[in-house]
């Protein structure tokens, strides 16, 4: 053990610390700017590779901002299953990003192991799959990564080259259960599940027609050139990309990407009057996120946004309208829809309204994703577009039986055809994490088999004006929430302060939350009009300021 320890201390002393800087695991794994992140990265890479051993999984790890700048970059590991890593090693992860002198480092290591029963192994006992995204900063960061890793005893690193962050953990998924799993294998199961899924369409005659004319913003990232590789596969699927990060296209989120269109509601880069009319997709820098959008007025650069929820809602009613056909036979399973605070209430109210059970969880995938995983069919989104549907074992098992039951009396059988466009969703949908690619073409299939317009699908319900602002404070841990983030427990106060703001509003709703990925507390306020919404999410930022110490407000 002592002489394994000793190895790794001293491949640790090739990445030192940056002194004085605190690093937390945030909702999405360590992030910050590149050339602080050596040390952290190669320290991420030991916490995988122990994690391999612990599962005697295979394992990833990703470097990544996703939306951030690209002078930023971050870290991430994927657990066996293909989601975030165990919220119960994340302390760990940490307090060996932030153990400053060797012997720190060496005694948090000894005694994680220790409490965790685990030993150094011999050759390939543990593996780790390493992926990064097109920053820059990421070839000599994965370099760190492949050190930390190697420097464990027993596990191997692999490198994956340049990949979107789903990419990377359906391949850590598929590799634990023995299938198919390389690059080839992703694009491969992607196109054949979505040729299926449009061959199982309705077409209704009155319905818009399906043109499959889709302009998609790839953020300047790695997501555009996947897509285009997907493309391969799809003989005839007309998608034009843009914004895919080639010469003179413009920066990585520069202006553009999911994060950009949801926040601003402005017209990306790289879009004007050719667009004008025409379904728009935006990807996030490592494409796990997905909104959809169309120009409505080039004038004022605005656009009628279709964010998280609304690719949620549709995703819902297609499912349930499947569920719905074999209502006689799968009573016992049970659809869950699985939402944050940020949710627009809207949204909410027609979820239920459809008689769908809405539950919410902390903002963050991993919550998210963890929740929806406790039903047979679990959907779960993020307003700004995270989100992916989960299929149970039992369900997926039962699926397969009932698809040779039926298949084996008739071919044309409504029914069937349910059975049949369940099991496609199942392989097109990413089950590891949300994922841009996959959720596209998950969309595009379901537009097409309802025969929506993206403007039809607008119109499914009308989102609640919304204002978000971010505020910083002097120390935004002092914020305390409960009810998956909706009401504040502390400061003492400042729940009824937000009470008494809401109530002067008709429909509105608020609440403030620390950020999980920067310094700063955000304040969501909704109402029935845009200045109501202002004004409301205003007033509650005074009050924040009042509480907990005023820095400054955007
Ligand atoms: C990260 C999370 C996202 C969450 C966002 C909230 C993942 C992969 N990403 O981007 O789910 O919505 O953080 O940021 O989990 P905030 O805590 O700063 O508001
Ligand atoms: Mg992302």
């Amino acid at each position: 053990m002592d002489e394994a320890i000793h190895l790794i201390l001293q491949s640790a002393s090739a990445f030192p610390p940056p002194p004085g800087i605190k690093f937390a695991y945030g909702t999405a794994g360590f992030r910050s700017n590149a050339s602080l992140l050596s040390s952290t990265v190669f320290r991420a890479g030991i916490v995988a590779a122990l994690r391999s051993l612990k599962s005697g999984s295979v394992i990833g790890l990703m470097i990544t901002a996703s939306h951030n700048p690209a002078s930023d970059n971050g870290v991430k590991v994927a657990d066996p299953g293909g989601g975030m890593l165990t919220q119960d090693w994340e302390p760990f992860a940490e307090a060996l990003a932030n153990a400053v002198n060797p012997e720190d480092f060496v005694q948090t290591i000894k005694e994680f192991m220790r409490n965790e029963g685990i030993s150094f192994k011999e050759a390939c006992s543990g593996e780790v799959l390493v992926a990064r995204d097109t920053r820059p900063s990421g070839e000599s960061l994965l370099g760190a990564a492949m050190r930390g890793i190697r420097a464990v005893k027993g596990v191997v690193a692999v490198d994956m080259g340049i990949l979107t962050t789903p990419q990377l953990h359906w391949m850590v998924r598929n590799r634990n259960r023995s299938t198919p799993a390389t690059e080839f294998d992703y694009y491969t199961q992607l196109s054949s599940s979505f040729r299926t899924l449009m061959s199982l369409s309705l077409k209704v005659l009155e319905s818009e027609p399906y043109t499959g004319d889709v302009v998609v913003d790839g953020a300047n990232g790695v997501g555009a050139e996947k897509l285009s590789l997907l493309l391969s596969f799809l003989e005839g699927l007309e998608m034009q990309i843009k914004n895919s990060g080639k010469e003179g296209e413009g920066g990585l989120n520069e202006r553009v990407g999911a994060d950009f269109v949801q926040k601003e509601k402005v017209i990306p880069c790289g879009f004007g009057v050719g667009d004008v009319g025409k379904r728009c997709a935006s990807f996030d820098g490592d494409a796990d996120r997905l909104v959809y959008f169309y120009i409505s007025s080039l004038e004022k650069q605005s656009i009628d946004l279709i964010d998280g929820d609304k690719i949620l809602t549709l995703f819902a009613i297609f499912i349930n309208q499947q569920l719905n056909c074999l209502q006689e036979k799968c009573h016992s399973f049970k659809l869950g829809i699985v939402q944050t605070a940020y949710a627009n209430g809207a949204s909410t109210n027609y979820l239920r309204y459809l008689g769908l059970e809405v539950v919410f969880t902390l903002t963050g995938v991993k919550y998210l994703h963890e929740k929806a995983a406790e039903y047979d069919i679990g959907i779960y989104f993020e307003a700004n577009g995270h989100g992916t549907i989960l299929f149970s074992e039992k369900f997926l098992a039962w699926l397969s039986a009932l698809n040779e039951e039926l298949g084996s009396f008739s071919t044309g059988l409504e029914q069937l055809k349910a059975v049949q466009r369940l099991l496609a969703v199942s392989k097109l949908i990413n089950q590891a994490t949300g994922d841009a690619l996959s959720g596209c073409l998950l969309v595009e299939a379901i537009l097409h088999y309802m025969g929506f317009s993206i403007q039809t699908w607008n119109k499914l319900y009308q989102d609640l004006p919304s204002r978000q602002i971010k505020v910083k404070v002097a120390d935004k841990t002092s914020i305390v929430t409960t009810d998956a983030e909706t009401r504040v427990l502390r400061p003492l106060g400042l729940q009824e302060a937000i009470d008494s703001e809401v109530a002067k509003h008709s429909q509105g709703r608020a609440f403030v939350r620390p950020s999980g990925t920067e310094d700063a507390v955000r304040v969501y306020a909704e109402a029935l009009t845009q200045e109501a919404a202002d004004s409301l999410a205003q007033a509650i930022a005074e009050h924040v300021h009042q509480f907990a110490g005023l820095v400054s407000a955007t």
